[in-house]
């Protein structure tokens, strides 16, 4: 059997645990071979809060990486995350129909703090018109989940069932949203739906502030078992323990953040 093939498009995390950094030690891990195409790079500033600095790379340069990444032929699944500007969001889109991809994973990336103001409005748009009609699995957060759906702030279940709906008719072939620690319940709920049927998966809520790159993660454990041969629902089952083992083993990187640990469910015994 060869080995998977599997591609991310997003933004560089300096601080390590989001973004691709989170993809690629996440398709590693899953014993997958990952590429990148560099979308944006973020800086955080330590003297001001850890305000985030997105710089989107140019166009001309995503789809030189695209080209040379789609030069080894056919790819077996494919993730987006923090896309940067709307002309990568068409370019994404232009890829996707000129590589007739399969199994991708659209994770929204709005914001990196789980609830904020979105980084850039404008983006959040086009992903939903050029992106969700695309996705095999689209993997919001209670937050992106809101923008997407147009329905803001949600707060329960049943606000995730309905937002669900509706990216369902936004054109998504499957919806998973990531309630997460956000959702007001004492279990880490995540809701998956696939246009006909509800499944929740729930896991133990872990306290602690050091999970940043979950939600990557999680997106890119869907996107790594997809390439497998995963069904969604097995994708998302296993990527939901292995991202809980993620966040067990979250560790403090300054005062300011602390990332999941990508390798937790292979080998939390070899640090
Ligand atoms: O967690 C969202 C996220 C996604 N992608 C990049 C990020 C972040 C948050 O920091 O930096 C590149």
């Amino acid at each position: 059997m060869t080995i998977k093939k599997v591609l991310t498009i997003a933004g560089s995390d300096s601080s390590g645990g989001a973004g691709l950094q989170a993809d690629l030690k996440t398709f590693e891990e899953y014993g997958t071979f990952g590429f990148t195409a560099i979308t944006t790079i973020v800086t955080m500033d330590s003297s001001n809060n850890w305000n985030h600095h997105v710089h989107p790379v140019d166009t001309d340069l995503v789809r030189e990486q695209l080209e040379t990444i789609f030069s080894g032929g056919p790819l077996s699944a494919m993730k987006t995350g923090m896309l940067g500007t709307i002309d990568i969001i068409k370019l994404v889109r232009d890829v996707i129909d000129k590589y007739e991809m399969k199994n991708i994973v659209i994770d929204p990336v709005m914001v990196c703090k789980g609830e904020d103001e979105p980084l850039q409005p404008e983006n959040g748009l086009a992903i939903r018109e050029l992106l969700l009609p695309k996705a095999t699995i689209v993997t919001p957060n209670l937050f992106e989940a809101g923008q997407l759906s147009n329905m803001k702030k949600l707060s329960t279940v049943d606000d995730m069932k309905e937002a669900a709906k509706k990216m369902i008719d936004l054109g998504a072939q499957n919806v998973v949203i990531k309630g997460g620690k956000t959702l007001e319940d004492n279990k880490a709920i995540d809701l998956l739906y696939d246009g006909s049927e509800f499944t929740l998966y729930e896991a133990e809520k872990i306290h602690t502030n050091y999970n940043h790159g979950a939600g990557c993660t999680f997106a890119a454990a869907i996107t790594a078992g997809l390439a497998k041969g995963f069904s969604v629902k097995e994708a998302v089952a296993k990527a939901k323990a292995f991202t809980t083992e993620g966040i067990k083993y979250g560790f403090a990187f300054n005062k300011f953040v602390g990332p999941v640990w990508h390798g937790a469910y292979n080998k939390a015994d070899q640090r």
